[in-house]
């Protein structure tokens, strides 16, 4: 394989969940750069509708999916129609995700739940879905975002740590039980990004947000552009000998012990 046809996904068919913006919409782009053909799901008709004009806007002719990704017969539909559409997939990026951020100890169990089912459960359900596919096309790519919390701790996001620590396993365990069809399954952990979901920890001045600038080596927050590189890397036939691997994508954060303050 030559460079940098080994990172070329033309004619790839990909899947994004949750990718009507953010992290997701970056990740879609970056695989429609590389030649990838894009399926991208939300669970809100109106911002389906925004992601579908952005793209178009950008030039990328995704395709929208609405589906709320924790229902496993609207994700069998949602993967039945993609494939009808456009063909099997070929690389499925699970990153639909939320987070509530609640002192453990206040936290409802119903909201504990949502967030396992969303950022954990729901990864279980798309993953499935599309493997029977994968196996019978002779392999494919799942991607999963994980985060910072799938190696560390902090204050008020129990479930989404446990939801994210979980999710480094269940990549680990389809990268052991299908790595002999030929399926890579690896995950992306994105330090602090600047997203809707971060919003509330940016706020200038909030001291979220020099803590996590001291955290950083560089400095700063990650972006979405910063993503983009790695997941085409691990969509592609570059790292066809990578697996159960979790890729960070945080500038250095799990490295450093931080500035001194
Ligand atoms: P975001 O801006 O909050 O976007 C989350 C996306 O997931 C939205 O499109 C949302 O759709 C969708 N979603 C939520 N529940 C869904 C469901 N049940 N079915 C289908 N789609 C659903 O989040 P983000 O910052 O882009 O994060 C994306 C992923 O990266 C998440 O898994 C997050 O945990 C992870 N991550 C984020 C960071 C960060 O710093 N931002 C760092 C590490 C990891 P609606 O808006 O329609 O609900
Ligand atoms: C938080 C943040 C983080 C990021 C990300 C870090 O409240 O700590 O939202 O969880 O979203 O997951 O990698």
């Amino acid at each position: 394989m030559t460079y940098p046809n080994a990172f070329s996904l033309e004619g790839k068919v990909a899947l994004v969940t949750g990718a009507s913006y953010g992290i997701g919409f970056a990740l879609a782009s970056a695989l429609a750069e590389a030649g990838a053909i894009i399926a991208f799901n939300d669970v809100n008709e109106e911002f389906l509708a925004k992601g579908v004009a952005a793209n178009k806007e950008a030039g990328i002719d995704a395709r929208g999916y609405i589906a709320d990704v924790t229902d496993e017969a609207a994700v069998q539909k949602l993967v039945a129609d993609v494939e009808k559409d456009l063909g099997t997939i070929d690389i499925l990026v699970n990153n639909a995700g939320i987070i509530k951020r609640v002192p453990m100890h206040e936290m409802d169990v119903k909201d504990f739940r949502q967030v396992i089912d969303i950022d954990l459960t729901a990864p279980f359900i798309v993953a499935k879905a599309v493997i029977p596919g994968m196996m019978k096309k002779g392999g494919g790519k799942i991607i999963n975002i994980c985060s910072m919390m799938s190696e560390l701790g902090r204050e008020t996001v129990s479930a989404y740590a446990a939801a994210k620590g979980g999710l480094k396993m269940l990549t680990r365990n389809i990268a052991s039980e299908y790595g002999a069809f030929n399926i890579q399954c690896n995950g992306i952990g994105p330090g602090y990004v600047e997203t809707p979901q971060t919003a509330p920890l940016r706020v200038p001045g909030h001291p979220f947000d020099s803590f996590i600038r001291a955290k950083t080596p560089a400095g700063r927050w990650g972006t979405t552009d910063d993503l983009k590189g790695p997941a085409v890397f691990l969509a592609s036939s570059a790292s066809d000998f990578v697996n159960g691997h979790i890729l960070y994508v945080d500038g250095g954060i799990l490295a450093y012990i931080g500035k001194q303050p």
